[in-house]
């Protein structure tokens, strides 16, 4: 059963499936290929908020709605001097607070790279009396920012025919950070300066060989088996996929990666018994006896 979390949202659909322990965020904005403007990131940011605080939630996913698009990146109809403008009279940058935030969620994020099966047409020739089905299958896109936000999330799975690609060279933008360097991490730097300064496109079975995509399945599974890889993930350590995804980020996310890393050995020794004996000599106003705790080697 699926729960609506966030009856207050506009820009996105925020869901949790009850029981199961997986979120799904889905960018709501179809008709402009579901491209971010501020309000967008701001409940994006909420719902991650939500299903990192949710001790029931293990793994979220996020996609995008319709046929069309993953995300298709900032909304360039806002994009002003100083950002992209939409409730307020100044500009933002807040995707990359969001980019930040999915990089330092303690949980697995999976990026679901959408496009759907549409019924275009049922054209009729009257002449032959023959009734043609046509059956279109429409490009999913992940490209500009939209593509940064698939590549800072730990998966991607994406349907057969999803298209990735930058393409802020051609609309005067870039993203110089995390868009730049997860990027040449995943592809390797010849390939990186390929996506950047050509700004091509991609097929998903080419994205799939360039280790930008954990997986490529027809269309009509994706969901199934973005579910099936959630499902594994969810049966287990979930303290251990904690660790493991701060300790891949640690490097190249400097200081702050290195800072949720040690977080999370803070919170681990927290629930030792040395960690314990030294709260609870504080509280009874004694001497700590940390001498009965081995040393190791
Ligand atoms: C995504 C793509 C390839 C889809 O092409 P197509 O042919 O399927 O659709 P079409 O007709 O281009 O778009 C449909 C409607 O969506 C709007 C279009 O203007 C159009 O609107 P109408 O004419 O129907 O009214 N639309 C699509 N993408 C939009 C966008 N990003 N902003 C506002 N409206 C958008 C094709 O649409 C495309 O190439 N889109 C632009 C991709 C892009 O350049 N994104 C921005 C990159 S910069 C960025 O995201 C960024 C950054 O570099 C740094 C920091 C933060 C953000």
């Amino acid at each position: 059963r699926d729960e609506d979390s966030g009856k207050d949202f506009v820009d996105i659909i925020y869901e949790k499936a009850v029981g199961e322990g997986i979120a799904k965020i889905t960018i709501n904005r179809p008709e402009r290929r579901n491209a971010f403007r501020p309000q967008t990131v701001k409940e994006m940011i909420r719902a991650f908020d939500d299903a990192r605080d949710d001790s029931s939630i293990g793994v979220i996913i996020l996609t995008g709605k319709g046929s069309k698009a993953f995300c298709s990146g900032g909304d360039q109809a806002l994009r002003k001097a100083d950002g992209y403008v939409d409730y307020d009279n100044f500009g933002r940058l807040n995707v990359l607070d969001l980019q930040v935030q999915i990089r330092r969620l303690p949980k697995p994020v999976i990026a679901m790279v959408n496009c759907s099966l549409t019924l275009y047409s049922a054209s009729i020739s009257c002449l032959l009396d023959n009734i043609v089905v046509m059956f279109f299958q429409v490009a999913g896109y992940a490209v500009g920012g939209g593509h940064v936000l698939h590549m800072v999330c730990d998966l991607t799975i994406a349907a057969d025919n999803a298209i990735f690609g930058q393409t802020g060279p051609k609309v005067g933008s870039f993203d110089a950070g995390y868009g730049s360097s997860i990027m040449s991490r995943l592809v390797g730097p010849k390939k990186a300066r390929e996506m950047w300064f050509m700004a091509r496109f991609y097929a998903a079975a080419e994205a799939e060989k360039m280790g930008l995509v954990n997986t490529v399945v027809p269309l009509e599974n994706l969901e199934q088996e973005t579910i099936k890889w959630c499902r594994e993930m969810l049966k287990n350590s979930p303290t251990a996929l904690r660790v493991l995804k701060s300790a891949l980020n640690a490097v190249d996310d400097g200081h702050t990666g290195l800072q949720q890393l040690a977080g999370d050995a803070t919170l681990i020794f927290y629930g030792t018994e040395e960690g314990n004996e030294g709260k609870t000599a504080f509280i009874e106003r004694r001497r700590p006896n940390f001498s009965k705790f081995a040393r190791r080697p």
